[in-house]
């Protein structure tokens, strides 16, 4: 029956079509739902894709009121979802596509389970800037916990900007998002977990609990610092935080 649900998730983000969410005739707990993600992007990483880090959800509160859910989520990146730092998407691949500020942080160490502050810290190779363009597999962008867990999230691409040293103080930096130039959301990289860090410390608890760990190359995106903005074709999106190298991309 996962297995079942899995398929149907992916064939929806393969097809960018919208399905009805599973929670209308299925009441999946956390732990099914998050087996699904894993059955769903399994069949990704079959058909040659490479998994390339993770990425957590609603760990601002701007995006929790926006959505309605109050617990933290996470899933999975493969390298074909990145988008080239200046690059160009086309909004047929995509159902209702959204665009979210973010910092990302670049490993050296593997991390898993309970770690300190130290320990995360040790473990960065590089932080930057990040756009992630979420898209919601159910219609309406609407679902329940579950819902979007299994749905991976709503992960479906992500832009890193330069990188920076491991080192760049992430303490209350003004992250901007702008469309067209023009200022479209603000937030503080405080608004992430009170601190991007503590997304990271975060990743690695909660991937432990599911038998996978952070690894040395991979990606960890530590969620929105604002509500998420929606896209339109022709329009280019920026992110903007204090201290750090810039990124975009631009829709058709
Ligand atoms: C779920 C993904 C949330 C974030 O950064 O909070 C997320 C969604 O809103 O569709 O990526």
């Amino acid at each position: 029956m996962l297995k079942q649900l899995a398929d149907k998730l992916d064939q929806a983000a393969a097809n960018a079509q919208s399905i009805t969410q599973l929670s209308a005739s299925t009441q999946l707990s956390l732990h099914e739902a998050y087996e699904v993600q894993k059955l769903s992007i399994g069949l990704r990483l079959l058909r040659g894709e490479k998994l390339v880090g993770y990425k957590l959800g609603f760990t601002s509160r701007a995006k929790m009121e926006q959505m309605g859910v109050d617990d933290l989520i996470w899933g999975r990146l493969t390298d074909t979802m990145m988008i080239a730092d200046g690059g160009q998407i086309s909004l047929s691949d995509y159902v209702h596509p959204r665009a979210e500020p973010e910092i990302a942080f670049r490993l050296k160490h593997p991390l898993s389970g309970k770690v300190s502050k130290e320990t995360a810290l040790a473990a960065i190779d590089a932080v930057a800037c990040a756009i992630e363009v979420i898209d919601s597999r159910y219609q309406n962008f609407k679902f329940s916990l579950s819902d979007v867990i299994a749905d991976n999230c709503s992960s479906t691409g992500y832009v890193v900007g330069p990188w920076h040293d491991a080192d760049t103080q992430l303490d209350n930096l003004p992250m901007v998002l702008k469309v067209d130039g023009i200022e479209a959301q603000r937030g503080s990289s405080m608004d992430i977990l009170d601190h991007p860090l503590n997304s990271l410390i975060e990743a690695a608890r909660c991937v432990a609990e599911y038998g996978e760990s952070l690894q040395p190359g991979q990606i960890v995106l530590a969620g929105a610092a604002t509500a998420a903005v929606a896209l339109a074709p022709g329009q280019t999106i920026s992110v903007e935080v204090d201290g750090l190298a810039s990124c975009q991309f631009s829709t058709m």
